[in-house]
């Protein structure tokens, strides 16, 4: 029998102790200094709000969107008009999973497209200032401090003036990325949700998954159901929708219904409903809205979804009077094929700024 002492990793472990700790703690005063400190119920030493440094999950993103500066000390945002952050989360899927590696894919995706956009005769790069404040630190075994993590750090962004858009992570990170918005709105917010699915049951699986996000964003003080929309709905459903669609107010417009009154029309009753009483919209858009052919790399595709043309021609009439968010949701890598869903997803973001700096109408703080 070989001796314990004899095998070379319980020799090594014991010399782990003579190396001493000097990295770690510089390191993690930077994380904390640059990437805040962690929300209120998370209590483990090396947790930041935003990932930073070696001392981040292994999953988190290390390109930034569209090539544009990263804001590595969070502080700094607010020299931008506009935050692209990334939450790299998937454990309120309840299907395939996956979109952890979301915010990496579409970020990966966007490098591939110009900021420059003919259909819009725009350059982003000049019209508008746009950073990459890289991903929140998600905790994948709970549910609610990812979601305080979720809440903490777009809020901060959100308090300094600018505008965020959320890379996604699976649809339960709305409900989170809403509440650290919410509060610093003087009004109503209206919702553009742009989805195959309705996700508005109150519980799935017991917890608060990506089924789940608009029966809890409609409770916050100043987000009612009547100020959301739905658009696309038409995929897996279950029955205790109809329900909460008749008691709570919002409006659901099915692909049927955009095939009966076309998207204009469509897109002008959204900015109706939305807008009604509201001080500003946030648009939520989960990718698997789009045909299943479009998107493979989801987790619940389905097919009779929209077109790539009909979407972002929703998109354009939709953002044109100017949003305080948006986050695009349920990007799943790993079941992508040629990046072909995460290339959508960057598409949709580059369009939607384009149309904000085409009509200058970002959300005014
Ligand atoms: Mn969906």
């Amino acid at each position: 029998m070989i001796q314990r002492e004899d095998l070379l990793a319980m020799r090594n472990a014991d010399k782990f102790d003579t190396y001493g700790s000097t990295r770690f703690p510089t390191l993690f005063e930077k994380a904390v200094r640059q990437g805040l400190t962690p929300a209120d119920s998370i209590t483990s030493e090396g947790i930041t709000c935003y990932a930073r440094t070696a001392l981040s999950p292994t999953y988190v993103g290390h390109e930034t969107f569209l090539r544009c500066p990263f804001c590595e000390d969070v502080h700094d945002v607010s020299d931008y008009d506009v935050a692209v952050l990334g939450i790299p989360y998937d454990s309120g899927t309840s299907n395939r999973s996956g979109t952890r590696l979301g915010p990496a894919g579409i970020r990966h995706a966007s490098s591939q497209i110009s900021p420059f956009n003919p259909d819009y005769g725009v350059d982003l790069y000049e019209k508008i200032k746009l950073c990459d404040v890289g991903d929140i630190y998600t905790l994948p075994a709970n549910s609610e401090k990812t979601f305080d993590q979720i809440t903490k750090g777009v809020g901060f962004v959100f308090s300094q003036g600018v505008t965020p858009i959320i890379l996604g992570g699976d649809h339960s990170t709305s409900f989170p990325s809403l509440r650290g918005i919410a509060p610093f709105i003087d009004g109503n917010i209206g919702v553009i949700h742009i989805d195959r699915h309705s996700d508005c049951d109150a519980i799935q699986m017991d917890e608060k998954m990506h089924g789940t996000e608009w029966y809890h964003s409609t409770r916050l003080p100043n987000l009612s159901a009547k100020n959301l929309v739905q658009i696309g709905i038409g995929g897996n459903c279950c029955k205790s929708w109809s329900k909460f669609v008749r008691g709570s107010g919002l409006t659901a417009i099915s692909m049927e219904d955009i095939d009966t009154y076309g998207i204009d029309k469509i897109a002008e009753t959204a900015l109706e409903i939305a807008w009604k009483g509201c001080k500003a919209v946030y648009i939520s858009l989960d990718i698997d809205v789009l045909e299943a052919a479009f998107c493979p790399g989801t987790g619940t595709p389905d097919f009779g979804g929209m077109l790539p043309r009909e979407l972002l021609r929703l998109l354009r009439l939709v953002t044109a009077p100017g949003i305080c968010g948006m986050d695009v949701v349920e990007v799943s890598p790993p079941f992508d094929v040629s990046e072909i869903t995460s290339l959508a997803a960057s598409r949709c973001i580059i369009n939607v700024l384009c149309n904000l700096a085409l009509n200058d109408s970002l959300y005014r703080h």
